[in-house]
């Protein structure tokens, strides 16, 4: 696998790709000061999942969870999308067929214009009723604590996929048809440990797509993929959508 050739060859591809899907994990959002959760300064360094992203833990304290997600949002708030994400726009704007799929829960795609976009994991700057399960955006930092549904009162919780949780089934639908239609799959950032989304390399290269993997380090989706670059993410997708 050589990085140059790799580049050429997925370059090449996206140009005359008519279906193009792509799914991003957080480490598109990390060149954007935003933390992943596995690498050496990862969440899941400092915090335990079990304790914050799980909807036992939701249950047994509300309120550590909440102030979880209310550092993560002050975090988030001073962040803004980079070069990969405005070239994914790009790639948007010039396929006939486009598809985004992402496990960020940041919001940096559809702040940079990404339209055509599924949020499998949630978007942190939404909010759902525990009683009614009414979503709404909720953009406050810090939402105060406990916060109220307006329209039952009941407990309102983030809109995230918490592990042990079902994702949309609307949303997994959605991907799983970008991921059979696709002619060309380009994976970003994530550690493709994380299921389903850790299955959507191999479904994708089960239904004939050429899969491409941007990352800094090698994952297991490396052994699945046709082309593996390591590289960061803000320098190596804007350059995939230069004219080969
Ligand atoms: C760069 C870079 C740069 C850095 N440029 N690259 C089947 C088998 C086994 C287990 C399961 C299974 N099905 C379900 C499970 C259980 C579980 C699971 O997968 N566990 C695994 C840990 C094994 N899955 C679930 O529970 C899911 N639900 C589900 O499937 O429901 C049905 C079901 C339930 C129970 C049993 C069976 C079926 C839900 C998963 C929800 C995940 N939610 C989280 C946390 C949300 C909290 C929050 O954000 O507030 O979502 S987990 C966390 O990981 C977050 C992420 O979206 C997700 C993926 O992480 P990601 O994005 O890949 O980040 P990292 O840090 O892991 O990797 C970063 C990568 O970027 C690295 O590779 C770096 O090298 C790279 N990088 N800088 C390019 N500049
Ligand atoms: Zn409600």
């Amino acid at each position: 696998m050589q990085r140059s050739t790799g580049i050429e060859e997925v370059k090449a591809r996206l140009a005359s790709a008519r279906a193009v899907t792509v799914l991003t994990g957080s480490g598109i959002s990390a060149d954007s000061g935003v933390p992943t959760f596995r690498g050496a300064d990862g969440l899941w360094r400092s915090f335990r999942a079990e304790d914050l992203a799980t909807p036992e833990a939701f249950a047994r304290d509300p309120r550590l969870v909440w102030e979880w997600y209310n550092w993560r949002r002050e975090l988030i708030a001073t962040k803004s999308p980079n070069a990969a994400h405005y070239a994914l726009v790009e790639l948007e704007r010039r396929a006939d067929h486009f598809w985004l799929i992402t496990q960020n829960v940041d919001g940096l795609h559809p702040i940079a214009g990404t339209r055509q976009l599924s949020e499998i994991h949630g978007n942190i700057w939404k909010v759902r009723c525990t009683q009614c399960g009414k979503v709404e955006t909720n953009r406050a930092v810090p939402i105060p604590l406990l916060p109220q549904c307006s329209a039952c009162n009941g407990l309102l919780r983030p809109h995230i996929v918490w592990f042990g949780e079902s994702l949309d089934p609307a949303d997994l639908d959605r991907s799983m048809a970008a991921l059979r239609a696709c002619e060309v799959l380009l994976i970003i950032g994530t550690s493709g440990i994380v299921y389903p989304a850790a299955a959507f390399a191999a479904l994708a290269k089960q239904a004939g797509a050429f899969v491409a993997e941007v990352n800094l380090d090698s994952t297991p989706n490396s052994q699945v993929v046709d082309v593996a670059i390591q590289g960061r993410a803000k320098e190596i997708v804007p350059e995939l959508l230069q004219t080969p």
